[in-house]
């Protein structure tokens, strides 16, 4: 099996509606969602809020490069376009970690697929999501095991409160 947390996030259009697409578009191999996020945008873009959540999924047909093609393709569903780097966007799908058949969470500097996502431990509206429904998470930061609820800690409290429960991603 392969298993994925995947960050999904939108800010331009139905942002709803682009969330539920994910859900929709990996629908038999989905295990875990967590609610929606209402989000400030993070990366210095000035920019509308962000609708953000964790999707889990899992597929013994679907490695991690597989799991990237998807994410692409829904992304280019939702009429992504790519200009502005931390810009807005219709739907962003990034693989925060990513478990291969051995059970092992693959490490990689591969800049098409760099493993774990090099700035989910920066961002709260990764891991506040994250935490709602995998509690106990990990993720290597600099080679190291860090549990997801101290990553969270480490970070500002503004960037905490500035993710906030939002009802569920599907209607
Ligand atoms: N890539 C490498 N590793 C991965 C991975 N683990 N997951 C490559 C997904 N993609 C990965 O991505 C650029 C390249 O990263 C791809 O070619 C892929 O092969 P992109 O989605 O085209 O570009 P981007 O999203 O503009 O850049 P980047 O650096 O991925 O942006 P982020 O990190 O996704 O940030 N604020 C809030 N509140 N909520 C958000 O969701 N999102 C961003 C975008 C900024 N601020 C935000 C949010
Ligand atoms: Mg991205």
């Amino acid at each position: 099996m392969t298993r994925a947390v995947l960050s999904i996030g939108s800010n331009i259009g139905d942002s709803r509606a682009h969330l539920a697409s994910v859900l929709t578009g990996l629908a038999p191999h989905v295990v875990a969602v967590s609610s929606a996020y209402r989000t400030a945008p993070w990366g210095g873009v000035d920019q509308q809020d962000f609708l953000n959540a964790i999707v889990v999924v899992d597929d013994p047909a679907t490695d991690c490069r597989g799991w990237l093609g998807r994410a692409q393709q829904l992304e280019r569903d939702a009429e992504r376009v790519r200009d502005v780097r931390w810009g807005p966007r219709t739907l962003d799908v990034d693989i925060v970690v990513c478990r291969d058949a051995d059970g092992v969470d693959v490490r990689s500097d591969d800049p098409e697929l760099t493993l774990p996502h090099p700035r989910a431990h920066e961002r709260a509206f990764v891991l506040v999501p994250w935490l709602e429904v995998e509690p106990d998470a990990e993720l290597v930061v600099d080679g190291r095991a860090v549990r997801v609820d101290a990553a969270l800690a480490l970070l500002d409290a503004d960037e905490r409160d500035g993710v906030r429960a939002d009802g569920p991603v599907g209607t």
